[in-house]
């Protein structure tokens, strides 16, 4: 049984979001998703979320490939998690090429392509664009 584990915000869920886990999930038998904590992602990019923890945590449990999901708390936890979930492989995107090298002696860490073009912060500019008002 080989775990796939893999980390985001997923906030505004969408196409890109959707490609990476089931890459992630193509490459073992089981994926473990850690979703950002809303505190986590305020600190790493200084605003909160549109959609809550427990909203993305319900959308990302309900996809047929992702077999457990958690709370990421910290970026200093993943070596961690990585333990925690027997993980013998981590995915991120290629947006965090090189990030989680040092995770390498716990597993194997694989970065894949990002889906061009689609972005949870695009969606969020076009809708500002089309006239949104900020939540
Ligand atoms: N992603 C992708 N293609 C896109 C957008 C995102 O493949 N067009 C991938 C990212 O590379 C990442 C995952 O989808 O692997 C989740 O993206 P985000 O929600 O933006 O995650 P992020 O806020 O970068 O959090 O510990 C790491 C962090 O929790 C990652």
């Amino acid at each position: 049984m080989k775990t796939v584990i893999t980390f985001g915000t997923y906030d505004l869920f969408h196409i890109g979001h959707l490609r990476i886990l089931q890459r992630g999930r193509q490459l073992g038998d089981r994926l473990v998703v850690g979703i950002s904590t809303d505190e986590l992602n305020f600190s790493k990019k200084g605003i909160k979320p549109i959609f809550s923890l427990a909203e993305r945590v319900e959308i990302i449990s309900a996809l047929s490939c992702v077999d457990e999901v958690f709370p990421e708390e910290s970026l200093e936890l993943k070596g961690d998690y990585i333990k925690a979930y027997k993980a013998d492989i981590l995915v991120m995107g290629d947006d965090w090429q090189g990030k989680f090298d040092c995770h390498k002696s716990l597993c194997e860490v694989i970065y894949l392509p990002r889906t061009s073009g689609i972005s949870s912060t695009l969606i969020k500019d076009h809708m500002i664009k089309m006239g949104a008002k900020p939540l």
